[in-house]
Parts: C-alpha cells; sequence; structure tokens
C-alpha cells in the first residue's frame, strides 16, 4: 500500500495530470485507505513541490500544474474518505478561505473531512472578506466559523475576522477556527481563535470538541 501513497507522492511531483485519477482508482480497488492516499500520498507531493518553489527551483506554471495534478487526484478519492458515525446532530460550520488568499486544497480537504464526520459544511470558497465570512455566519447560525490562509501576508486576515465579529459584538455565540500550513499554535491563540489543527483529521477532532459532540 505504501508503493501506491509513494507513487501518488511522485504523480504530484512529476506533474502527471493525465495519469493521476487513474492510478488513485487503481489504488483505491486495492484496498488503499483514501486519506492516506490525500495526506501522505497527494498533499506530501504538492509541500515538496511547494519547498522547491519557495527555493526558487520550480517556477508558477510547475506549481499550478501540481496543484492540478494534486486536485484530480483528491476529486477521485475524497469522495471514498469513509462517513463517520455521529450523525445524530448536526452541527453547522461556515469555511472560508480569508480575503487576498486563493488556497483551496487544504480547506477543501477539511470541509470533506467535516463533512464526512457529520458536521454540516457551508463553504465560502477562497478569497472572502471578514464581513461576508461573519455575515453567512450570522445568517445560517454556525456553531463554529474556520478560516484558512497559507501565506504569512495573508494570516493577519484571520485575526481580522475574529477582532471584527469581537468588535462588532457579531457572533458572540461561535467558535472561531484557524488553519493553514503557516499557522501555529501560539499564533491562533495570540489572535484568539478557540483552536487551530495541523490537519484535517485534527481539524475534526477539534471541531468536535468545540460542539460537544461524543468521539
Ligand atoms: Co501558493 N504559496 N502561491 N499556490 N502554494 C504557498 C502557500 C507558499 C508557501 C509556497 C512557497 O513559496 N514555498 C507561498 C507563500 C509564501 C508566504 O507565506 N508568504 C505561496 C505563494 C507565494 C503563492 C503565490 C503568491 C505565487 C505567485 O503568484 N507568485 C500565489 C498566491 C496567490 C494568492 O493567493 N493571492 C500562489 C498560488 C498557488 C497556486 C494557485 C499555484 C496553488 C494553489 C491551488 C489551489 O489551492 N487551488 C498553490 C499551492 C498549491 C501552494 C503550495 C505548494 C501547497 C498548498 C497546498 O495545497 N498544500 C504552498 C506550499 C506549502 O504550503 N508548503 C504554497 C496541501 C494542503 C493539503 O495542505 O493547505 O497546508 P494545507 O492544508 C492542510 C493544513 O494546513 C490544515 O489541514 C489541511 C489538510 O491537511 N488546514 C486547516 C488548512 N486549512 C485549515 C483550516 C482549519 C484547520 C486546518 O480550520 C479552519
Amino acid at each position: 500500500m505504501d508503493d501506491y501513497i509513494a507513487q501518488l507522492k511522485k504523480a504530484v511531483i512529476d506533474y502527471d495530470m493525465e495519469g493521476v485519477s487513474k492510478l488513485a482508482q487503481e489504488a483505491l480497488d486495492h484496498g488503499m485507505d483514501p486519506l492516506q492516499g490525500i495526506e501522505n500520498g497527494l498533499a506530501a507531493g504538492i509541500r515538496e513541490v511547494g519547498q522547491r518553489f519557495g527555493a526558487g527551483e520550480l517556477f508558477l506554471p510547475e506549481l499550478v500544474m501540481a496543484a492540478e495534478t494534486m486536485r484530480a487526484g483528491a476529486a477521485v478519492l475524497e469522495p471514498r474518505v469513509p462517513k463517520g458515525s455521529d450523525t445524530r446532530t448536526v452541527h453547522r460550520v461556515v469555511l472560508a478561505t480569508v480575503q487576498d488568499d486563493i488556497h483551496e486544497i487544504g480547506k477543501n480537504l477539511v470541509a470533506t473531512m467535516l463533512t464526512a464526520n457529520g458536521f454540516d459544511v457551508v463553504d465560502l470558497g477562497v478569497n472572502q472578506p471578514s464581513e461576508t465570512i461573519l455575515k453567512k455566519a450570522q445568517e445560517v447560525n454556525a456553531e463554529l466559523v474556520g478560516v484558512s490562509a497559507l501565506m504569512t501576508t495573508s494570516m493577519p486576515r484571520m485575526k481580522e475576522v475574529i477582532s471584527s465579529a469581537q468588535a462588532k459584538g457579531l457572533c458572540p455565540k461561535q467558535k472561531f477556527i484557524v488553519g493553514g500550513a503557516p499557522v501555529t499554535e501560539q499564533y491562533a491563540k495570540e489572535i484568539g481563535s478557540d483552536g487551530t489543527a495541523g490537519d484535517a483529521s485534527g481539524a475534526v477532532r477539534l471541531a468536535r470538541q468545540l460542539v460537544g459532540a461524543k468521539e
């Protein structure tokens, strides 16, 4: 099984947009855990590409091709992520990537995992101003508001969402979760959020804890 996971990682690194869907399907047919395939295969590949991009070894078109490969593979694997068992109480979550940030792969994975575990996810997409996020959270009476940011330059937008909610007295009942590769526990605390998680499974554990759902 490790072999399929390694091949999925390699497919992203090689920008194999054509082959990745077939490979993902074949891996599933051979019993690979879809979440492992996403986290340790596709996501590991995109992170490696990101490191090379950051080091100036790769350029934007290559980053885009790797991201497209990741998305194509995830489109096969995500629907096969096993559903959690606790679907008795529906907890609503509003999720978005902050303004000025168009990274969505990790947020989408968090949305998939929350949905698979019985949460009702309202996903606003990327590049969302704090007013839009807070307005929607009020409108749908969300228990949780989750914001994602992938860049050091867009991270302050997460603080903006939380500060704005506090200052305007909006969403007094809601809990705020933040996440994305550059987000640390300390930063999450500093900006007044109710927590962060390093991956989608961690986001589910945190969300369950915050809404008081039984394990
Ligand atoms: Co961009 N990018 N990118 N990019 N990109 C980064 C973030 C970067 C670190 C790459 C690098 O330089 N090494 C860098 C940011 C540097 C910084 O911090 N300042 C960067 C840059 C600079 C840029 C552009 C500015 C490039 C340019 O145009 N010159 C541009 C940004 C434009 C903008 O947003 N305004 C840009 C564009 C892109 C693409 C479009 C090509 C593509 C995104 C495609 C898409 O999303 N549709 C892309 C990609 C793919 C990346 C990297 C390589 C990978 C991100 C990713 O998808 N990871 C990234 C490098 C990196 O992160 N190491 C990089 C896989 C994903 C599964 O992980 O998103 O971390 P992640 O999500 C995880 C956890 O973080 C957590 O769970 C997820 C699942 O495990 N999590 C949460 C995420 N959100 C959460 C929310 C939660 C809880 C947990 O609660 C609410």
